[in-house]
């Protein structure tokens, strides 16, 4: 089973949105393995948007996300890195379609919601920066027999 990380960004927890995305997660039938709610430092900040560090909006990305508690997930299931990303819907949430978290909940694309890793290595990334093994949970959810064929 794919794993991915997913972010409940700090603007998503401050507008209570943080039942909305992980019922949405659930009822889709990926599996959270892990989530906890933290304030994200300015070196893992730093780390985790480092790609884009050369970006004009890439101070005011780290200063935004550690503004106040985000909320972390491990997200599983069978193709959980493209699913999760078509959850989210386009980074610009002009573009993000209704029905996606972004299309329903977002307007600008610095305050746009929720993160989730964008292939395999970076999920692997993502995680290992923040989450611990000691956080992280293995177990069968009972209706895997009706998801899965
Ligand atoms: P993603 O979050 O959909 O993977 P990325 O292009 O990796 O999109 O950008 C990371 C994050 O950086 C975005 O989710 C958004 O919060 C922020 N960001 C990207 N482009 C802009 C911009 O043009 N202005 C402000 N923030 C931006």
């Amino acid at each position: 089973m794919e794993q991915t990380y997913v972010m409940v960004k700090p603007d998503g927890v401050q507008r209570g949105l943080i039942g909305e995305i992980v019922s949405r997660i659930e009822k889709r039938g990926l599996k959270i393995t892990a989530m906890k709610m933290h304030q994200i430092d300015e070196e893992t900040a730093r780390e985790h948007y480092k790609e884009h560090s050369d970006k004009p909006f890439f101070e005011p990305l780290v200063e935004y996300i550690t503004s106040s508690p985000s909320v972390s997930m491990i997200v599983e299931g069978e193709n959980a890195i493209t699913i999760m990303r078509s959850m989210n819907g386009a980074t610009k949430p002009i573009e993000a379609q209704p029905g996606t978290i972004r299309g329903d909940f977002a307007i600008e694309t610095g305050r746009n919601v929720v993160h989730a890793s964008d292939s395999k290595e970076t999920a692997e990334k993502e995680i290992a920066l923040h989450f611990s093994e000691s956080e992280t949970t293995t177990y069968s959810r009972i209706d895997e027999v009706c998801l899965y064929e």
